[in-house]
């Protein structure tokens, strides 16, 4: 590499988490792409990555890009966490490395298996209320109301107070963001919020055979100690429910803006699978996590220094022409393995075949019955520092 090439770096006055940019984001996206492969943020003092390539380099390098110095703009080596950190998703090897192989052995596709039957049902029966009903929210009555029921059941929560779930999930995946407008909207009820979430984190307030009691058995195994036990229940509660929320809202969305696509699915049932990745391609639930370099490191011809932050731009690696045939066409047909919003390398989704299993027994129950969708007002954004999605989906549907 030349010295030359080290004097220019790409730079970009853009904000990642204003209200213009989260509610459009993908103008943004393209510029920040086609700035270079790594671009300085002004208004933070940060870099971001916004093509394929250089997001899958970063995810797939932690020894370069860690987690411990948290995912969130926020440096933990500098400033002091808002929680106690999670002890997997902000967490290197060696720690990782224990927690993840307790949760990747719960979360596994064969142990996932299990609670099929019941996801179905409970699938089946809040379609077939939705389609009885005719109108509805997407968003309440759905995409919410169904991750709400069924995950927590399976874990294992009481079913008091579960309306604290979804304002604790605004909290967790706002604070990744600066300490903005969504960051303090978010954290006004913080106290007795996070208060009620760790009270059902230990063995006691847990269901018996339930994921969560499953992973108090590591504590008996030797794997864990009590307390990790229940911060790993505390990284369920995090990162289950909205992320699902937001995904199936946008399932619904995709569904009614591109109606064609609706009927390209229900023709074939067996493009469900890789419809929902396509979703996730498309409009990533998951916009963005940081890392945090760790040495001195290269890219493309930029020079990066060690204990910097770099934003991983996930939605917008997954529409990087560089890597996707019309990027911004929404087709239920292509190939979407590969993008960005489980992330990939050590980190990736350990609770993808839940995710799966959910918006998969949802879009199969609606496919029996659906023949298509109708806006019956203008669908409203809900905004989120990490998040992309809605607040309200008007929704009609057709029977079949
Ligand atoms: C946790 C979706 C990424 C997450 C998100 C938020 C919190 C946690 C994990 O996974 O607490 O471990």
């Amino acid at each position: 590499m030349s010295d030359q090439a080290t004097l220019s770096r790409p730079v970009s006055t853009a904000d990642p988490f204003s209200h213009g940019f989260l509610r459009d984001p993908y103008p943004y996206h393209e510029a920040l792409r086609e700035a270079g492969p790594v671009v300085w943020l002004e208004r933070y003092g940060i870099w971001a990555m916004a093509r394929h390539e250089q997001v899958r380099g970063a995810l797939t390098d932690w020894q370069t890009y860690c987690s411990s110095a948290g995912v969130g703009l926020s440096d933990f080596r500098k400033e002091p966490p808002w929680r106690p950190p999670s002890i997997i998703l902000e967490a290197d090897p060696p720690l990782h490395t224990r927690t993840r192989a307790v949760l990747t052995r719960i979360l596994s596709p064969a142990a996932i298996k299990v609670l099929r039957d019941t996801f179905e049902r409970e699938a089946e029966k809040l379609i077939a209320r939705l389609v009885e009903q005719r109108e509805f929210d997407g968003v309440a009555d759905l995409a919410e109301a169904y991750p709400l029921k069924v995950f927590p059941d399976a874990v294992g929560i009481s079913e008091e107070g579960r309306e604290n779930l979804l304002p604790y999930g605004s909290m967790v995946f706002n604070s990744f963001g600066p300490r903005n407008d969504l960051f303090d909207l978010a954290m006004a009820n913080a106290g007795p919020v996070r208060d009620w979430i760790m009270s059902k984190c230990s063995r006691a307030a847990l269901a018996p055979g339930g994921l969560g009691m499953q992973i108090f058995e590591a504590v008996d195994a030797g794997e864990l100690s009590e307390d990790e036990a229940g911060m790993l229940v505390r990284s369920f509660l995090s990162a289950g429910i909205d992320t699902t929320v937001y995904g199936l809202g946008n399932a619904l969305y995709c569904m009614a803006r591109y109606p064609e696509q609706w009927s390209v699915l229900r023709g074939s049932p067996n493009l469900i699978r890789g419809a929902f990745e396509e979703v996730l391609r498309f409009e990533a639930p998951v916009q963005s996590f940081f890392r945090t370099t760790t040495r001195d490191v290269e890219v493309g011809g930029v020079r990066l220094g060690d204990g910097e932050k770099v934003l991983l731009l996930f939605a917008a690696a997954n529409r990087d022409p560089r890597r996707w045939d019309r990027p911004d066409t929404f087709d239920v047909t292509r190939r979407a393995a590969g993008h960005m919003t489980f992330g990939t390398g050590i980190h990736g989704c350990v609770g993808q075949a839940v995710a799966r299993l959910e918006t998969e027994a949802i879009l199969t129950a609606l496919a029996k019955r659906v023949a298509s969708f109708e806006l019956t007002g203008e669908p409203e954004r809900r905004l989120n520092n990490t998040l992309r999605g809605f607040d309200r989906i008007p929704l009609r549907v057709v029977p079949v």
